[in-house]
């Protein structure tokens, strides 16, 4: 089954977002399997956004990151990935449509709430790097009536 490694960022967690975010996941009918909050290393965010490690918005990105605890999730579901990417919305706020998460909640680009896996090969890595190998509780859900015709 696919996964997405989603994060909610020290801005979504400041604001009192969490719940709010978790209730779209849930309510789309994803799977919850992975969830901690959690004080995030440099050494960590840095390895996580080490895509960007030239771009110019580096070293503040690494900051944010670590200046307050994230909310760190797994999620299971068909189609999961793309789904989520359009749960969160654009990556600047002011772009992404109402009724996603970073276009109801984030006006600044610095500042977009949350992050999602953007393919299979990056969730997988990311999965690892934050929850390891033994660090999720696989279940399912005994009735699934979103799942039937
Ligand atoms: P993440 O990776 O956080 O889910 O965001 P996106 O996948 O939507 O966008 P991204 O990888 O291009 O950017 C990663 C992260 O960097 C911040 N950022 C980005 C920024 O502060 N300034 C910028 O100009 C860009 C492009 C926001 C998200």
């Amino acid at each position: 089954m696919e996964k997405s490694f989603i994060m909610i960022k020290p801005d979504g967690v400041q604001r009192g977002l969490v719940g709010n975010i978790i209730s779209k996941f849930e309510a789309k009918g994803f799977t919850l399997v992975g969830l901690k909050q959690m004080s995030v290393s440099r050494e960590l965010a840095e390895a996580h956004y080490a895509v960007h490690k030239e771009r110019p918005f580096f070293g503040s990105l690494v900051d944010y990151i670590i200046s307050a605890p994230v909310v760190a999730m797994v999620w299971e579901g068909n189609g999961v990935i793309a789904s989520a990417r359009k749960l969160i919305g654009a990556t600047n706020p002011l772009e992404a449509e109402p009724g996603t998460i970073r276009g109801d909640y984030g006006i600044t680009i610095g500042r977009n709430l949350i992050h999602g896996s953007d393919a299979p090969e990056t969730a997988a890595s990311e999965i690892e790097l934050w929850f390891g190998e033994s660090g999720l509780c696989s279940w399912e859900p005994a009735l699934k009536p979103w799942l039937y015709e």
